[in-house]
Formats: C-alpha cells, structure tokens, sequence
C-alpha cells in the first residue's frame, strides 16, 4: 500500500488544491453526525478534497461565469474522486466517493439538506480549513472559494489534524451581505431561507411554476413559460447547476491577495 503521504501526492497530481486525511475514530465526527461506515464497512479513513473556485468568476456579479466555474470545478471533483477510488483499488483497498452536491437523499428527514457525509465536517477534522461565521468551510489559502469532496476508504492512513486557528475572524460581511439573512449572528444558518432563495432555479423554482400552471389559463400558462425565471429553470436543469447566489461567499476577504 502506498503511504499516507504517496496518495496525498497523486491526489494533488491529479488535480486537487487541497487534500487532507480524518480516522473515521475520530470522536469529532460522531459529534457531528457522521457515520462513514455505514456507507462503507470497514471504514478507516476519510480523504478530504478541496477544489478552488475562479474568486474573480464568483466576484464577478454574473450568475453565468459564477455558475460555469462551479460546473467546471465540480467536474474536476468527480475527476479526481473517480481516479482515486482507482488507485485505491489498485493499491487493493476499498474506496467509495461522496458526490459534491447531487444526488442527495431527499427522502425522509433530510429532504434535500443533509449529503451522506458532510464534506464540511469532514475537511474541517482533516485540517484543510475552519467553519466560518457564514458556514462555509474557510482555508487559510482560499478563503471560502473552494468547492469539496470526500472519499471513504478502508486504507489505514494517518490523520492530519485540524488548525489550530480558525481564518474567519467573524468579521461580519457575510452576514450583512446575505439578501435573506439567513445567517444568524450566533453562526446558525436559516437553511430554508437561503434554499427558497438560492435554490430558486432548482426544485423551489420548479414547485412554483408547477403550482402556477395548474388549472391555469391560456394567458397565465403564457406568464409562466415566457418569463426569464422559467427559462432560467430550463438553463439550470440542462446544465445541472442551479445556484442563485454566492454572497456570502464573494463577501469574503480571506485568501485574496
Ligand atoms: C444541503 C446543502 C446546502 C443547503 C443547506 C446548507 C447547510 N447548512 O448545510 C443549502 C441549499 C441552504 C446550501 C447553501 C449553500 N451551499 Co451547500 N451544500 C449542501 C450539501 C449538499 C449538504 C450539506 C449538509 O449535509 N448539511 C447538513 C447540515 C446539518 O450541516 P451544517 O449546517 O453544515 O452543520 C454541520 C457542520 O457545519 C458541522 N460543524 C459545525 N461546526 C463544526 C466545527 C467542527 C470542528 C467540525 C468538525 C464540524 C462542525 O456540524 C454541523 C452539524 O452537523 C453540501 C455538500 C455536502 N455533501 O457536504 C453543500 C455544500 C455545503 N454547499 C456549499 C456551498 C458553496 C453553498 C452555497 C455558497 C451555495 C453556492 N452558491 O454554492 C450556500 C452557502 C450557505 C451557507 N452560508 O452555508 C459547499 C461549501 C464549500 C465550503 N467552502 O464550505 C458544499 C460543501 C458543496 C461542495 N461540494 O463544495 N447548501
């Protein structure tokens, strides 16, 4: 089996900006609500995956270029998760790869707003960054532009260890910058007003716009299927990325040069 470190460095060669390793013993986890066994028995260790965002794309004011760099960020994610689940079983260990965002379990209690492992939780035990004031995971390198993924795996590889200093200095501008606020000023998030909002070209938009059709006239179908909210839908499912907003985000000044 190769070392720790070996995998660390194909991982990074294949295209990761950030790589980090949690024991699934890790008593963090469980306080958190992680469970990697039960996706994979036999479980050892976690590979945290950080991807960075375009900051000048999400910056930039326009949905489009914010949207595409997270589409070609994500693809790089799936990239990397595929190979090194292969080259752990080449190396004659089980690996399976968390997806960065869909699908998700949109059953039961988590509808849509629990993944089957946090990779926030995750990359904040394998040290690549903290959980800020806006909830996002924050590294001391990019800030809160990278996008993350995680592999389970049955390779016994050594942890890295969390930072010791949390990069968000609750300075506030995610809270203020957010259009719902759905930041709390305890740290909490309102998941459901920033989903309405955020998801408003995914399924809240999609419910809308269905309820708005039935039953509905010749002139109110027009309304609906002639608006740019509609064709936005349209744009977001044949892309497969609906995002609406990253302010808390862009509002971030860690990581900029
Ligand atoms: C569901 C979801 C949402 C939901 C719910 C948000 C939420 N609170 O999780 C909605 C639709 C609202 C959403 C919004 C956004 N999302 Co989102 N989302 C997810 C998804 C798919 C699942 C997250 C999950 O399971 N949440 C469950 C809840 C309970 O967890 P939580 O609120 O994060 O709280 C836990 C942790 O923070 C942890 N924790 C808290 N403190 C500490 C301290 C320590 C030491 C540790 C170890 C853990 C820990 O414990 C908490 C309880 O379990 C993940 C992908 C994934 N599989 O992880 C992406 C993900 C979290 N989203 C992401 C992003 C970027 C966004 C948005 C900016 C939208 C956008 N433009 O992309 C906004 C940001 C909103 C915000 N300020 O948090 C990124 C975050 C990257 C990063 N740098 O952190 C992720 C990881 C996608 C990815 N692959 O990169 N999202």
């Amino acid at each position: 089996m190769l070392s720790t470190v070996e995998v660390k460095e194909q991982v990074q060669a294949m295209g990761a900006d950030l790589v980090g390793v949690a024991r699934v013993d890790s008593p963090l986890l469980r306080e958190h609500g992680e469970d990697p066994e039960e996706l994979l028995p036999g479980a050892q260790s976690l590979i945290s995956i950080g991807v960075a965002l375009n900051r000048v794309a999400v910056c930039s004011g326009n949905l489009r270029l914010n949207r595409y760099d997270s589409m070609c960020v994500y693809e790089r994610l799936n990239h990397i998760s595929l190979e090194t689940v292969r080259l752990l079983a080449r190396e004659g260990a089980k690996g399976i790869s968390i997806s960065p965002y869909l699908p998700l379990d949109m059953g039961g209690e988590s509808k849509g707003m629990k993944g089957d492992i946090n990779h926030k939780t995750v990359a904040a035990i394998a040290g690549l960054g903290s959980i800020g004031l806006s909830r996002l995971l924050v590294t001391p390198e990019f800030g809160p532009f990278v996008r993350l993924g995680t592999i389970v795996t049955d390779a016994p590889l050594g942890a890295d260890q969390p930072l010791d200093e949390n990069p968000c200095d609750n300075c506030d501008l995610c809270r203020t910058a957010c259009p719902v606020e759905a930041i709390q000023e305890d740290g909490t998030l309102d998941s459901r007003a920033c989903a309405s909002s955020m998801l408003r070209s995914g399924l809240p938009g999609v419910i809308t716009a269905t309820r708005k059709l039935i039953g509905a006239d010749e002139n109110a179908v027009k309304g609906v299927v002639y608006s740019p909210d509609f064709w936005d839908i349209w744009q977001a499912t044949a892309s497969g990325l609906f995002y609406s907003c990253s302010e808390c985000m862009s509002s971030c000044p860690i990581g900029s040069d």
